[in-house]
């Protein structure tokens, strides 16, 4: 007798064209049942936007490795939320998105369509984790973000994984023996260096252009960020709830003038 096997659902925010997708489909398939829907277009920093106001289309495809998916003309959420609300006859019973090209760390969560996909998932209660390797070069090898992407599914599926935070991954671009470990982190900080580019088009109409460097970040112990820069993969466990738990007292004892009371009600 066999165990059935787990759904697991792979979407990502570079879009079908990512070459990432076939080696994560690879390694997730000796894990479980792979189904792939991402969106048809690259919606890197789209964040956890939904779409309202329009119908979502979805067209079976191939990735270029040649496996079957299905791309949709909706975001990364919008993905997770036509897998999740029944386009697929299972209800999924991991969401993997990735592999990003290019780091999620520290703020850039608030970005990233990546880590929203996931985080789309888990709102669905079902296990979820982004997945990022730290280039964005051309020939990347994903095949160790792969394997380890497929070592935490079966721990996740294993052990039957019910917490309410998402597990946010990245993966140095470093061939599998330069990987000097694995360390669950924290969130860091980033130093982002964008500028503001005004020009003008051939009308003479000005246009904006928000863009910069390659992204820094303060390497503080325990955080993705040194990780990373450690040469390990970084594990960091994400909650949605972005309460601050320091400023409830504190605006409790402010001054409203307010004509009610204000009243502290959690903790
Ligand atoms: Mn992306």
């Amino acid at each position: 007798m066999t165990e059935e096997r787990k759904h697991i659902l792979i979407t990502n925010d570079d879009g079908i064209e990512s070459d990432a997708l076939g080696p994560l489909a690879d390694a997730l398939w000796a894990v479980g049942n792979v189904d792939i829907i991402v969106p048809e277009r690259n919606w890197s920093g789209a964040s956890h936007s939904i779409t309202l106001y329009r119908p979502l289309r979805v067209k079976a495809t191939q990735l270029r490795s040649g496996q079957p998916a299905y791309m949709s003309d909706g975001s990364p959420t919008d993905c997770v939320r036509l897998a999740v609300l029944g386009f697929l006859p299972h209800k999924p019973d991991l969401v993997v998105s990735g592999i990003n090209r290019g780091s999620n760390m520290g703020d850039d969560i608030t970005y990233s369509g990546t880590v929203a996909a996931a985080m789309e998932g888990l709102l669905s209660n079902v296990p979820s984790i982004a997945i990022s390797i730290g280039a964005f070069g051309a020939n990347l090898d994903f095949g160790p973000a792969a394997s380890f992407a497929a070592l935490l599914a079966k721990n996740i599926l294993a052990k039957g994984f019910s917490s309410d935070a998402l597990l946010n991954v990245n993966v140095p671009a470093l061939p599998r023996e330069r990987i000097t470990g694995v360390e669950v982190t924290r969130l860091g900080k980033r130093n982002y260096r964008d500028q503001l580019v005004e020009r003008l088009d051939p009308y003479g109409e000005p246009y904006y252009w928000v863009g910069g460097p390659a992204v820094a970040g303060d390497a503080e112990p325990g955080t993705d960020v040194a990780a990373l820069r450690a040469g390990k993969i970084s594990v960091t466990p994400i909650y949605l709830d972005l309460t601050s738990h320091e400023l409830i007292h504190e605006l409790a004892t402010w001054d409203w003038g307010w004509s009610a009371p204000v009243e502290v009600s959690a903790d």
